[in-house]
């Protein structure tokens, strides 16, 4: 019951997304220094938080609050042309209390013109420390670009979600055939612009945190005109472009493709199907075939990645062609149209599933036309053999040269340029993203469970409490009466109302692991959701309330299919919860509980 109700909670905004687009670069930057604020128009701010809601969002949603201009970004200053800088945008401070999301949109001019070529995020602790990924993380962050004259239209420049996707530009341009002729790429940014970041932090620990997010951005200062004349470099702008999904993947036993499988065995509930773009045009969810997004130009595509959750294997996007001009039916198996690229999750220390993974990029010389009118098509594959995995996501981010046409005859076959003999499995291939040693180690496990002998059945109830991040009666550890795991007769419904959420806004999820599911801490590979049973996001935040129907603190467990039995459940938000409860035949038999 519980995976169509789920939804929620990672999704949000879907937008989120992510991704990483390569993460690449973008924009710039900017701030100059404020002096008192007073520069900070707050009904300009308004209009533009309004506007990055109903592009990036439910339209139907309220109005979320304005943030308070909090960025404690340093000014940075026009540089000769064609100066080279690694520019910090720190964002913050944003105070995530225990055990909660915060979304914020915040703004900050562009100080300078020029180009970025690379791009990194990061959260960071108030001394500049980095913050590991399994204590607070970003389920999205977005650098976009705003028309100070025109609020309501927002480009989308780079994004990331807790994989923390970034890459450098330069490389690309490095590995071109025309590099050697000056030919350099990177997302242009013009003084005066104002630059937004669209951020969703999880906080999923038991403490509130302060947090900072930095965009780490090599940039380079200058007009196209004034670097080339100073440096005889011609650098080509490249046209950022995001599109992609939220949905959630059941436990089918096999591959599961979205939204390529959707409306065959599986069957999803609306709610969970969020797709979001960049503009200027939208995408289109297309069961049996992808996310589709038509090219309103033409182009070629420098650089690309996807993004997934943990439990994604491949992020395939797909060039179906026009209607009048079709792509031949090339690549992946299964795929549409001509696979362009295959964006791989790479786990760290080869962990699978994990939260600490990397998206692939495509490789530094990787090159695909796209025509105007090219419907590409994004999914999002994942392995669900042993566990489902709500809340999901698939995204395809694309950097597009549009002043580099495809040639006369050109075909929608990526190459790489400077191997274009590779064969086709070399060409969609994705490398890492960025170096591990960026990013703090996260703990994983290999024998999570322990052995234990199972808890001494606690008192027979129809309702358990979630307090103080504990489940009661039955919270892990627990034994016997009067706390021990309750006891339910099969067929009775099992409430979990949490009053953690009327305390201090601090929502949980009830969600099944496989027995014992005793392992210790957050790993970032344990535990994992098992698809027996979800209850969703248990409380109302605006955050997700785009893609969840689930928002009230309390939900009823209906075990009328479960077999009688031991059952374990941990908390998705704070996977350190747990909890568990017994269910006895309807004859009332209590032996041979534990
Ligand atoms: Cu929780």
């Amino acid at each position: 019951m519980a995976l169509e109700r789920s939804a929620v909670r990672r999704t949000v905004l879907s937008l989120a997304v992510a991704a990483a687009a390569g993460g690449l670069a973008l924009p710039s930057v900017a701030g100059p220094s404020r002096g008192g604020g007073t520069s900070y128009d707050v009904q300009w701010v308004r209009a533009a938080t309004q506007a990055a809601w109903r592009q990036f969002g439910d339209p139907a949603f309220p109005n979320p609050p304005v943030p308070t201009p909090t960025n404690r970004l340093s000014g940075w200053a026009p540089q000769p042309a064609g100066t080279a800088q690694t520019i910090n945008l720190d964002f913050g401070p944003y105070v995530v209390e225990a055990g909660t999301d915060l979304s914020r949109v915040d703004f900050t001019p562009a100080a300078a013109t020029g180009y970025t070529t690379e791009v990194h995020t990061f959260v960071l602790n108030a001394d500049g420390t980095k913050v590991a990924g399994n204590e607070v993380h970003t389920h999205h962050v977005h650098l976009l670009e705003a028309n100070p004259n025109n609020p309501d239209y927002l480009d989308w420049l780079t994004g990331t979600g807790e994989e923390m996707t970034g890459g450098s530009i330069a490389e690309r341009a490095k590995a071109d055939p025309k590099y050697a002729a000056g030919r350099r790429y990177g997302i242009p940014v013009t003084r005066g612009k104002m630059l937004g970041v669209l951020s969703m932090l999880h906080n999923m620990t038991s403490e509130t945190r302060t947090v900072y997010i930095r965009f780490q951005l090599r940039f380079v200062f200058g007009s196209h005109d004034d670097i080339q004349q100073a440096k005889h470099l011609d650098f080509h702008a490249l046209t950022p472009q995001i599109f992609g999904g939220t949905f959630n993947v059941p436990r089918t036993g096999g591959r599961y493709a979205w939204p390529l499988q959707l409306g065959g065995r599986v069957r999803d509930a609306g709610q969970n199907h969020g797709t979001m773009t960049s503009n200027p045009t939208p995408s289109k969810l297309q069961p049996g075939v992808g996310v589709v997004w038509t090219a309103p130009y033409s182009g070629t595509i420098v650089v690309s990645a996807g993004h997934l959750h943990a439990g994604g294997t491949d992020a395939v996007l797909s060039n179906l062609g026009s209607p009048s001009h079709p792509c031949a039916q090339r690549g992946l198996a299964g795929f549409p149209g001509t696979t362009l690229l295959d964006s791989r999750v790479i786990g760290h220390h080869g962990v699978w599933p994990s939260n600490d993974y990397q998206m692939g990029l495509s490789q530094p010389d990787w090159r695909a036309y796209v025509h105007k009118g090219d419907r590409l098509a994004i999914n999002g594959a994942y392995l669900p053999r042993s566990y489902a995995f709500p809340d999901a996501m698939v995204f395809a981010g694309i950097y597009v040269d549009r002043s580099a046409p495809p040639p006369p005859g050109a075909g929608c076959a990526p190459f790489l340029a400077n191997h274009r003999s590779a064969t086709w499995r070399k060409t969609i291939a994705t490398t890492i993203n960025h170096a591990w040693s960026m990013y703090p180690d996260q703990p994983t496990c290999a024998k999570c469970d322990h052995k234990e002998k199972r808890p001494a059945p606690g008192p027979a109830t129809d309702v358990v409490h979630i307090v103080d991040m504990q489940y009661l009666p039955g919270n892990a550890g627990l034994s016997g009466r009067p706390a021990g795991p309750p006891v339910v007769t099969r067929g009775d419904t099992l409430t979990f109302v949490n009053d953690d959420y009327a305390d201090s806004l601090m929502r949980h999820t009830v969600s099944t692991c496989t027995a014992p599911c005793n392992g210790m801490g957050m790993m970032t590979n344990y535990p994992m959701y098992d698809g027996n049973f979800d209850s969703g996001v248990l409380g109302y935040m605006w955050e997700d309330a785009y893609v969840s129907t689930t928002t009230l603190p309390k939900w009823s467990l209906d075990t009328s299919r479960l077999h009688p039995g031991y059952y374990t459940f941990f908390c998705r938000i704070h996977p350190f919860m747990r909890g568990a409860f017994y269910v006895v035949p309807k004859d009332g038999r209590r032996h041979s509980l534990t």
